[in-house]
This record gives structure tokens, C-alpha cells and sequence, in this order.
């Protein structure tokens, strides 16, 4: 039997520079890793290195660094495809981040393909980027936006989901969700949407970091990530989609790099996936993305995935005997991610965050981008704190004792 890997976060932790600093006076505690993930040195040294030895715009140059940029950029989309397993890189898009993904669909896919009375399925517990473009879409075309509901541990109610899927064209929904937790059973629901012929979009933002991520056996048509929340840069995100949509869909936008031939009153498009990069591409940070991967697969991420379930899990234990406290999310670990959300009664969620800043401790207070789920659970922010790779379960008592001593000041 091969034994599987387990993180040795010690380790993991000399990998990350930002981690020696001490914030007023203590070692940072960083649980905002939902919000972007930090930086291993392993990421900062391939941009350094380009910026250094081989800066040059790709796909233009016959000069020998332009063809090396050119190499190193092609060659970590090519590392993207094999870690969520596409069937070619051709299916790997580079986006600015998620937001740019989903809006590529909306813009491109969305524009020639949905029409008036069509229907696009959503959940109450996206974040406003897997929200607001298909509101934007809706409205432009004359679809309508229907939403699978959650019950009060954060689940998504899917006993309806065959009728809820009657006349939808596009079911766009979450992996995971940015603040309850909430694992979604992606391929169980991409196969009911695709026998009620509907294509689906998976926003992978919390997701693709957070565990293994195999496109082709979820099943789905789109899949959306961004670079800098699996400790890659900002910057640089990934549309994958299967090729035969790619290829049907037109451009998103226009420019230099993504057409074949131009004329005064006409163009035609490059092969994939350049076909929807236009313009100079984020070069630095696609190279960066590409060492991120490398560093994420040398940890393994079923081991990623166990570590964020055990600290899940002990957060959970430790933060239920708070006095008070209203944890958010589901309470099996098997399907809650890294991300732990919670109110206090007296004390607002910007007021605690605040509080625990002075102990040197990052977690995030809002609406976290979910402002209709923050309707549904009916308060107007959490505070959410979010694990990963470096994070260890001291991290998680120190929370608890910032909490308890936040409790104090507002007693
Ligand atoms: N989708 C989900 C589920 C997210 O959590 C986020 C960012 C996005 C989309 C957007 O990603 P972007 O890279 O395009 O900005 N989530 C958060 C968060 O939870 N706190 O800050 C950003």
C-alpha cells in the first residue's frame, strides 16, 4: 500500500518568508488565506528570476529571451492542465483572476447562447462574482435567475434540484463555499444538470487551492480559479472549459495575440487557448502560478486536504464552547473546507477582528462578498477565519484565547 502523504507544516512554514514577520509585537497568525493564500519563496524567486533573466513579451519575439518567456509561460499552463487534469492545455485559459473567468462565460458563452424566458440556476451562497455577472446577463437577455437554497448547516437543499433544473441553460455554483465552508457535491449535481440539458460552471476559487481538483471526472464545462488564493501571484486566474465549447464560443475580447489575420473590416481568431488572450499577457504571474503548482503538487493535495480538515475540525470543537458563539457551516468535516465562520453576540465582527489584530491575528470580518447569504443567515457580517497549508492548531487556540480576551473588553 502507498502511504499517504502528510504535511510536515513545520516545514511548509520555513517556505513562506512573510511568516517570520511579527505584527504589533507577535508572530502573524494568518487565517485569511480564503481572501488570497500567501506567498512560498519557491513562487517569488521564478518572478524574480524572469524580471532578472529573461523579461521579454512571449509569442512575439524570435529572440532568444522572448523565446524562453515564451516557454516558461506555455510551460506552466501546461503544468495547470495536469494538476486539474484537462485534456489539453488548449482547454486552459489565463484570466486576470475568477471575477474575469465567469465574466469570459457571461460575455462570450453567455451572449450567444442564452435567451429571453431561458433560465440560469444559481445558489444563495455565491460570492458576488458567480452572482452578479449572470444578474448583469439576465437582464441584458431576458433570463431569469433561479436558486437552490441552503438549510441551516449550510447544505444545499437538493431534493428539488430535477425540478429546479426544468428550462436551465446554465447552472453556475460553487465548489466550495468562501464562508460557510460548504463542500458542494459538484459531480452528483453536474450530472443531474446535464440530464435536464443544462451546461455547468463550477467557480473553483476555494476549491482548486484546497483539495485535488480533477475537471474531467467532476464532469462540468467550466471550471474557474484564480492564481493568488493557491499561493500563486495576483494577477492570473484560469478559465478551463472543454475544447468543443471553446472552440464554438467567440472571442471575449479583442486585440493584439488572439487573432489569426487581420484586415481594415475583418479578423480572424487565433487557434486556443490564445483565441481568448488578448493583449500582453500577465507573464510574470503565469510563471509564478505555474511554480505554485509545482509546490502544491510536491505537498500533495490529498495532504492539503486532510491538514484543512483536522484544523477544520479542531476550529469547529474549540470555537462551539465559546460562550455565545454562532458557528456558520456544516459540522461534518468530511464536507466543510478550510473556512470557518462565526458571530458573537455584543460584539461586531469588525470590533473582534480589530481586537485580535493586536494579538498579531489576520481573520476577516464582512459580508465577505456574499451579501445574500449574509441575508439568509440574517446578520450583516461574520468573522471568518481560513486555513491552510501553513497554519497549525496552536494558531486556532490563539484565536480562541483573542476571542475570549475580546470578550472581556465588551463584557
Ligand atoms: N469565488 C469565490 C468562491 C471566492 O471566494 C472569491 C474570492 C472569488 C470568487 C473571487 O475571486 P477573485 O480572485 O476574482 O477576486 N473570495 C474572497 C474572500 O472570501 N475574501 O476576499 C476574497
Amino acid at each position: 500500500m502507498i502511504e499517504a502523504k502528510t504535511l510536515n507544516v513545520e516545514k511548509v512554514r520555513e517556505d513562506f518568508p512573510i511568516l517570520a514577520r511579527r505584527i504589533h509585537g507577535h508572530p502573524l497568525v494568518y487565517l485569511d488565506s480564503a481572501a488570497t493564500s500567501q506567498k512560498p519563496a519557491a513562487v517569488i524567486d521564478v518572478m524574480d528570476d524572469y524580471y532578472r533573466r529573461y523579461n521579454a513579451n512571449p509569442h512575439r519575439g524570435v529572440y532568444a529571451i522572448s523565446e524562453e518567456a515564451t516557454a516558461a509561460y506555455e510551460s506552466a499552463r501546461q503544468r495547470l492542465a495536469t494538476f486539474i487534469n484537462a485534456a489539453s492545455p488548449k482547454e486552459v485559459i489565463f484570466t486576470r483572476n475568477t471575477t474575469e473567468a465567469i465574466n469570459l462565460v457571461r460575455y462570450s458563452w453567455g451572449r450567444a447562447n442564452v435567451r429571453a424566458g431561458d433560465r440560469i440556476l444559481l445558489t444563495e451562497m455565491e460570492h458576488h462574482s458567480n452572482l452578479v455577472p449572470w444578474q448583469l446577463l439576465a437582464r441584458e437577455v431576458g433570463a431569469t435567475l433561479e436558486f437552490l437554497c441552503i438549510d441551516d448547516q449550510g447544505l444545499l437543499q437538493l431534493d428539488d434540484l430535477a425540478r429546479k433544473l426544468e428550462g436551465v441553460r446554465l447552472l453556475a455554483i460553487t465548489h466550495q463555499s468562501n464562508t460557510l465552508g460548504t463542500i458542494n457535491p459538484i459531480k452528483a449535481i453536474a450530472e443531474a444538470a446535464h440530464r435536464a440539458g443544462a451546461l455547468v460552471l463550477i467557480d473553483g476559487a476555494q476549491a482548486v487551492p484546497h483539495m485535488p481538483v480533477d475537471v474531467r471526472d467532476l464532469g462540468v464545462d467550466f471550471y474557474a480559479f484564480s492564481g493568488h488564493k493557491m499561493c500563486g501571484p495576483t494577477g492570473v486566474g484560469v478559465l478551463w472549459a472543454r475544447r468543443a465549447l471553446l472552440e464554438a464560443m467567440p472571442p471575449f475580447l479583442g486585440g493584439g495575440d488572439m487573432i489569426k489575420r487581420v484586415k481594415l473590416n475583418d479578423a480572424s481568431w487565433n487557434d486556443l487557448p490564445w483565441k481568448f488572450e488578448a493583449g500582453t499577457p500577465s507573464v510574470a504571474e503565469g510563471i509564478g502560478l505555474g511554480a505554485a503548482v509545482d509546490y502544491l503538487s510536491g505537498l500533495g493535495m490529498e495532504a492539503v486536504r486532510a491538514h484543512e480538515r483536522t484544523l477544520v475540525d479542531y476550529a469547529m470543537e474549540r470555537l462551539q464552547d465559546i460562550p455565545g458563539i454562532t458557528l456558520y457551516g456544516p459540522r461534518d468535516p468530511e464536507l466543510h473546507g478550510g473556512a470557518v465562520s462565526f458571530t458573537l453576540p455584543n460584539i461586531h465582527p469588525h470590533d473582534l477582528a480589530t481586537l485580535v489584530d493586536r494579538e498579531g491575528i489576520a481573520v476577516r470580518a464582512g459580508h465577505h462578498c456574499t451579501q445574500p447569504l449574509m441575508d439568509r443567515l440574517g446578520v450583516p457580517a461574520t468573522t471568518r477565519a481560513s486555513f491552510y497549508i501553513y497554519n497549525r492548531a496552536d494558531e486556532v487556540d490563539q484565536l480562541v484565547n483573542g476571542i475570549q480576551k475580546a470578550q472581556k473588553v465588551f463584557a
